[in-house]
């Protein structure tokens, strides 16, 4: 069994967050931390721990957090500019909450890399 994160509880407004986006598949909201101008956290409802853990079944939410960060993209005025979508998987990876996870992260030049 996976172990809910503070993720779970934000997907169900247990908790608060600044909320952008939410449908039956996935859930949006901007990160707690942010490290550029636009940042932004989209989310399967479903709780899938790690990029290890996707499964064939998980295809159309995996491919819901593509559309939905496109379209925030849009919203924030980074489009045009360009903009940074990251998903980090375990230690390595740099991954703090294990509940799967994109960033959407714009606003300003990124350089070559970012959250290392
Ligand atoms: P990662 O290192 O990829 O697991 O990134 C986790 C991100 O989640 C990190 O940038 C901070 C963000 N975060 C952690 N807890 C909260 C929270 O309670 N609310 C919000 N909005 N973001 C959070």
């Amino acid at each position: 069994m996976s172990e809910e994160t503070i993720f779970s509880k934000i997907i169900r407004k247990e908790i608060p967050a600044d909320v952008l986006y939410q449908d039956d598949l996935v859930t949006a909201f901007r990160d707690i931390n942010p490290r550029a101008p636009s940042h932004i956290l989209i989310i399967p409802n479903k709780l899938i721990p790690t990029t290890n853990d996707v499964e064939a079944e998980d295809e159309l939410a995996m491919g819901r957090l593509f559309t939905v960060a496109k379209k925030l993209a849009k919203e924030e005025g980074i489009d045009e500019d360009g903009y940074r979508l990251i998903v980090n998987c375990n230690s390595h990876g740099g991954q703090e909450v294990y509940h799967i996870h994109m960033h959407l992260l714009g606003g300003r030049p990124l350089g070559p890399l970012l959250l290392g």
